[in-house]
């Protein structure tokens, strides 16, 4: 039998998001079953039990596990935003510090726990990220940044799905870079702290990965409709639920059920149903309208019955 492949994932994440770490642990070791797997986590807040109820998970699916803590350094004291973004923890910064406390890796893939794997990740550490320190997925939904010296949307990324060169990452100091950010500029990257600082620390200076790797909800179209999610869905690797989550029932993700299906078949299956969300009128409507909008494209019968109607309509 050939050797398996190595793959190192660094996670990071506070109590509460231990149910969509199990599901997204569920999700990854099915789909990534001949290789060999390696977390590196920093968790914060959980109990002896919990941990080790994490490690014997990871260990009875052939994988390996190591836990991190950050010392001399207190994150609660970055900036954070103050507008409504509530899922946003602390925790967001812990991505900055995996370089320097793994020992022997030279390359690292570190996924967000709002995240889920699909796909084989094995490739990933193969790619040829043309001396870049790091490598990710553009994020062109965002609006121009120039306060921060990035003048296009194709030079922005996002920082949920982040591949790592350690050797190049320490040489070149971003660590050190983005912090300086976070300590000097905090209100020019309120809104996304840890990004914004990573954009400017890396910016002109990252690979970039195809958007399979970190398929956030602009990435899946209203003209994939349902019945073809599962062929779409093979040709993908990691699905990111940026912005709302598929844990609350107003997240707008084309591929929220997949979120879903995973947490059933997750140790945290009983705590995988949807939490309402309390909207303002003008939320309801929006929601309502993608909702509508969805349904549409996944109603062949609908969509045909509307464009006779527009034909008829036009003559
Ligand atoms: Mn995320």
């Amino acid at each position: 039998m050939p050797d398996k492949h190595v793959i190192q994932l660094a996670l990071a994440f506070d109590k509460g998001y231990l149910t969509p770490f199990y599901t997204l642990l569920t999700s990854l070791f099915q789909h990534n079953s001949g290789n060999q797997v390696t977390l590196h986590v920093i968790a914060t807040g959980l109990t002896q039990v919990e941990q080790q109820g994490i490690v014997d998970f990871v260990v009875d699916r052939g994988g390996d596990i190591k836990f991190y803590v950050i010392e001399n350094v207190d994150v609660t004291q970055f900036v954070m935003p103050d507008h409504e973004v509530t899922y946003l923890s602390p925790a967001i910064y812990y991505r900055l510090f995996f370089p320097f406390l793994i020992r022997d890796v030279s390359r690292l893939l570190y996924i967000d726990v709002d995240t889920l794997v699909v796909g084989d990740l094995h490739e990933i550490f193969s790619f040829d990220m043309q001396n870049c320190p790091a490598a990710a997925v553009t994020d062109t939904d965002i609006p121009i940044r120039s306060e921060l010296g990035i003048f296009s949307t194709e030079e922005y990324f996002n920082s949920g799905v982040l591949l790592i060169d350690i050797p190049a990452w320490k040489k070149q100091q971003i660590t050190e870079k983005a912090l300086q950010i976070i300590q000097e500029k905090p209100q020019l990257i309120k809104q996304y702290p840890d990004q914004d600082a990573l954009n400017m620390a890396l910016k002109d200076n990252w690979f970039r990965l195809p958007t399979a790797y970190n398929l956030m909800r602009l990435y899946v179209p209203n003209e994939v409709p349902k019945r073809r999610f599962t062929e779409f869905l093979k040709a993908q690797k990691i699905i990111h639920y940026n912005g709302k989550k598929p844990w609350n029932s107003d997240c707008e993700h084309r591929l929220r059920h997949v979120y879903q299906h995973y947490a059933r078949l997750s140790p945290c299956a009983g705590a995988s149903s949807i939490k309402k969300v309390k909207l303002s009128k003008e939320k309801r409507d929006k929601l309502l309208r993608s909702r509508l909008i969805e349904f549409y494209f996944d109603s062949p019968e609908l969509m045909a019955f509307w464009r006779k109607l527009k034909t008829l309509m036009s003559r």
